[in-house]
């Protein structure tokens, strides 16, 4: 029996919403007033608006191609160079850990690839275990442990009421998770409130997990973006490896390399011994091969050149600084534009205090959404804005739309 031609065997398929972060992009791109802004992904932009290529990505890219290098498939856990220069760099190139082998480095498709790749690791040797995140945590990490069929529950992370971490309600959650859990951390610049804890807080974290055998997953996607330093922004990933502690870790070159659409990232697993290593390496190849079966190649040679050379690297820790240093000048020009503007009284300095791409501002999905109807400013609905999108000359214009939406809508 043949089916009519005018009858879809995708009835049934209904249609999905946007995606809640790149569905914002998606909509800014239709609106035609020219005074829209996009604050909705974490996409470093210049002065200018524009998206940005760092000039030693450039130079890298030159490289390469004097080099006249092939397209070959690579191995399935990827670039070897890149690999090691990976882990060098998340943990220092003289940790014991490297020189011990006790660590499993797969190359995965960015921040994203990576972290699914390791929830299908736990979904198929923890069978059961639970995956604790911080409320509110990046929107896609729900996703991904869904679709991954890892359970998850939350653990409280962000307090209105101070506008900063609540530590007492994060720590008492991950100690009454079950024994074994994995609790997902954010390396730095949390997204989406751009509040990390403290040094000595994360020592106390490191406690309570240690105390009931969890094992820590970190998920590194803005190294260098937080402070400006790549080794100051991998000290908390240390700390835990430090103490001997098994850890996984996924890792992005999206916004510190800029490398968005390369998708380049990795999985480490840091193990006990370099056995176990060796076996949890092999059985990520596995999971990775009817996935995807081997990652690009091109990111991977980008990053292997730049951390491996140390005139490059030493250029991109240059550019690295002058991104993040954009990003804190317009952070100060928004607080200075809020208070001159607002004369309520109301105290915008949580704004300074945040950390990373992004901001915090507090509004809630109505005013978000005033923010974009009324005044073309593209965030997304949990009131998040992204300052590596905004430039100093369109602080005042963004001051005069928090202002309108947090006092006019409700
Ligand atoms: N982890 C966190 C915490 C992130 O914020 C992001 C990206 C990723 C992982 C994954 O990025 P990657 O796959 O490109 O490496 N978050 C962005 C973009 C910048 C996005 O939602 O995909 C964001 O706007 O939140």
């Amino acid at each position: 029996m043949t089916v009519g031609v005018n009858v879809s065997r995708f009835e049934g398929i209904a249609m999905a919403p946007p995606d809640p972060i790149l569905g914002v992009s998606e909509a800014f791109r239709a609106d035609t007033n020219e005074k829209k802004l996009n604050l909705g992904v974490g996409a470093y932009r210049t002065e200018e608006l524009q998206p940005y290529v760092l000039k030693v990505v450039k130079k890298a890219e030159n490289l390469m191609l004097e080099r006249g290098e092939n397209k070959e498939y690579l191995p399935i856990e990827g670039l070897a160079a890149f690999n090691k220069a990976t882990a060098e760099l998340l943990l220092g190139a003289d940790n014991p850990v490297m020189k011990e082998g006790r660590i499993a480095t797969v190359q995965g498709l960015s921040g994203t690839g990576s972290l699914r790749l390791a929830s299908a690791l736990i979904e198929r040797y923890f069978p059961g275990a639970k995956v604790l995140i911080s409320s509110p945590t990046w929107g896609n990490h729900k996703n991904i442990f869904n679709d991954a069929r890892v359970p998850w529950s939350e653990y409280r992370y962000y307090d209105p009421k101070t506008v900063g971490l609540d530590f007492e309600g994060m720590v008492a959650d991950i100690k009454a998770a079950p024994e074994g859990s994995f609790i997902l951390l954010h390396g730095c610049a949390h997204n989406p409130t751009g509040i990390d804890p403290t040094p000595e807080q994360w020592e106390k974290i490191a406690d309570v997990i240690q105390e009931k055998n969890h094992i820590p997953f970190f998920d590194v996607a803005y190294q260098g973006f937080a402070s400006g330093s790549l080794d100051q922004d991998a000290a908390s990933v240390r700390l835990f490896a430090a103490r001997g502690m098994e850890i996984l870790v996924a890792q992005s070159y999206s916004k510190n390399l800029g490398l968005y659409a390369e998708r380049i990232g990795a999985i480490n697993v840091v193990c006990s011994s370099a056995d176990a290593a060796a076996r949890v390496k092999s059985q990520l190849k596995r999971l990775a091969r009817p996935m995807y079966s081997n990652p690009p190649v091109h990111g991977a040679r980008i990053v292997a050149n730049v951390v491996g050379d140390p005139a490059l690297f030493g250029e991109w820790k240059a550019e690295m600084e002058l991104m993040a240093g954009r990003i804190k000048n317009v952070r100060q020009k928004l607080y200075d534009s809020l208070m001159a503007k607002d004369k309520s009284g109301k105290d915008w300095s949580f704004i300074l205090k945040q950390i990373g791409m992004f901001s915090f501002t507090g509004l809630n999905k109505a005013q978000s959404e005033n923010m974009t109807n009324k005044w073309h400013v593209y965030m997304t609905k949990d009131g998040r804005i992204s300052l590596a999108g905004l430039s100093l000359a369109k602080c005042e214009y963004l001051a005069d739309a928090i202002i309108d939406s947090y006092h006019n809508v409700s």
